[in-house]
């Protein structure tokens, strides 16, 4: 223990003098940090975000852009010989290609460098040349973060909190049924467990495909190049004490400790102590269309992954970061394309009110935080359509199946605690509105030259993330 958080922070302190390295060659490198849950538009972000960064006629939100001072966007290698390459080129292809599709699902973490060429703001401006800014972003499942809060559970208080809290969750029962059946101090029995832990990530994907967002171990969704493999292999048991020696409760509690310190403690050393500015995406829309239970359990979900940021809680983050921390945090609710802009500002709210608990609870040790809704890719345009006599503010895009649709999702209230409040309390359904969600395939684009792919916000974004670094 004392000796891996002594290297954990000698990594850091060599880390940092590399870093101030490179700032005193005036190469300053910005890392910024995406993520967010499954599904949450993290692909999509990324892809529209660099193509507007090199092609930056639709981004007069950012400053250094609307005063002429970035004179060259370009991709670089990235620094990080053994994190893959976020698939950039593929991306964009299917995003803006002849036939526009989405992206496929991402399973892990990957990089990418822009490099910029700008001149510095203010009085240096005339008197400096143009200066390179890295910026390193990458992309990482939020899931990841939730692990944060297994670095502080013994395998017997992991189990029995898990157990509690699936045990009325229909998803669960065939697991449940399994684990009940299992004897934990029975002699350990490889097969029993793989198909305890086969059982057990069986149900935590289909939880996450119902809607809930409380599916940790992490990695057990995103498995990798893990899959199989021990630290992967356990589940929660009903357990007491420690287990006898050989017992499956013995090594399902050791192999939960191999995967605390070889699957969670390293990914938070290598890429999240790292990050200097970060951005947590957020499908709000998704949730809303989901239900309440949705809500509610989306804004437990962030209430963990926003802890990570606030690592007063967790002794050993506190000791890696070594007092280093984000500057600046910005919560998203992506997809907003799905709504007539009239209607931006109360997603906006319902995303303030979604992570204001965690922010009241502790601010982010200083971190600057805000938050906005935003479409990477806007798929669609607005109309108005008279229904009944009423007009409503539609939005009309291309469907998967290739037929156009306009499409009126409902009124969002203009108090989120209208939302908020029932799925706290544990409704059942939204009273009165029903929110309808549907899924567009990206339009086809003819971009002119020097424009990237249309979106909402996403310069807002841009300059509430690195604006100032330019
Ligand atoms: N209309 C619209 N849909 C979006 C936008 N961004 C993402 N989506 C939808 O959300 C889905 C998920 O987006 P991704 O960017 O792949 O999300 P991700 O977080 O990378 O997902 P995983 O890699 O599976 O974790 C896409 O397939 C689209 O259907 C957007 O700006 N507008
Ligand atoms: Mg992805």
């Amino acid at each position: 223990m004392v000796i891996s958080s002594l290297a954990d922070s000698l990594v850091r302190g060599f880390e940092t003098v590399g870093d101030s390295v490179s700032e005193a060659l005036f190469e300053p490198v910005i890392r910024l940090g995406v993520t967010g849950l499954a599904r949450s538009g993290k692909t999509v972000f990324i892809t529209s975000l660099v193509a507007n960064l090199l092609d930056r006629g639709r981004m007069p939100g950012l400053v250094a852009q609307q005063e002429g001072r970035i004179n060259a966007a370009y991709l670089q290698p990235q620094p990080d010989d053994t994190v893959p390459r976020f698939d950039y080129e593929n991306h964009l292809a299917a995003l803006t290609g002849p036939k526009p599709h989405w992206p496929d699902s991402t399973r892990a973490v990957s990089e990418l460098r822009l490099s910029f060429k700008a001149r510095p703001a203010g009085l240096l401006s005339g008197l400096q040349g143009p200066r390179k800014v890295h910026l390193d972003i990458v992309d990482y499942p939020g899931e990841w973060l939730l692990d944060l809060a297994l670095l502080d559970k013994s395998y017997g208080s992991w189990s029995s909190e898990t157990l509690d809290r699936i045990t009325n969750r229909a998803e669960a029962a065939g697991y449940l049924a399994q684990a009940k059946a299992a004897d934990p101090e029975a002699e350990h029995d490889e097969p029993q467990a793989q198909a305890l832990a086969k059982a057990f990530s069986d149900y935590l994907n289909t939880a996450r495909d119902a809607g809930y967002y409380d599916c940790t171990p992490g990695r057990f969704l995103l498995p990798g190049d893990l899959a199989g493999s021990p630290v992967l292999t356990f589940a929660p048991l009903p357990v007491e004490g420690s287990g006898a020696r050989r017992s499956l409760h013995r090594e399902m509690a050791r192999r939960f400790e191999a995967y605390k310190s070889q699957v969670v403690k390293p990914f938070f050393r290598d890429h999240f102590s790292r990050i200097d500015r970060q951005v947590v995406l957020v499908d709000a829309l998704g949730a809303i269309h989901k239900g309440p239970q949705a809500v509610e359990d989306m804004r437990r979900a962030m209430g963990d992954i926003l802890s990570a940021f606030r690592p007063g809680r967790n002794a050993w983050l506190s000791r890696l970061l070594l007092g280093k921390r984000v500057e600046r945090i910005l919560f998203a609710a992506t997809k907003a394309d799905h709504l007539h802009h009239h209607q931006h500002a109360r997603l906006t709210h319902i995303m303030e009110a979604l992570t204001r608990d965690a922010r009241d609870r502790a601010s982010f040790a200083g971190a600057e935080t805000a938050a906005l809704s935003l479409a990477a890719l806007r798929a669609t345009t607005e109309e108005i359509r008279t229904h009944d006599g009423v007009d409503l503010p539609c939005v009309r895009g291309t469907l998967l199946d290739g037929k156009q649709a306009a499409f009126y999702p409902g009124e969002l209230p203009d108090d989120p605690a209208h939302l908020l409040g029932p799925a706290r309390n544990g409704a059942e359904s939204w009273l009165g509105e029903d929110y309808g969600f549907m899924a567009f395939a990206p339009a086809q684009l003819t971009l002119r030259p020097g424009d990237g792919p249309p979106h909402i916000r996403l310069d807002r974004a841009a300059q509430f993330l690195i604006g100032d670094r330019l």
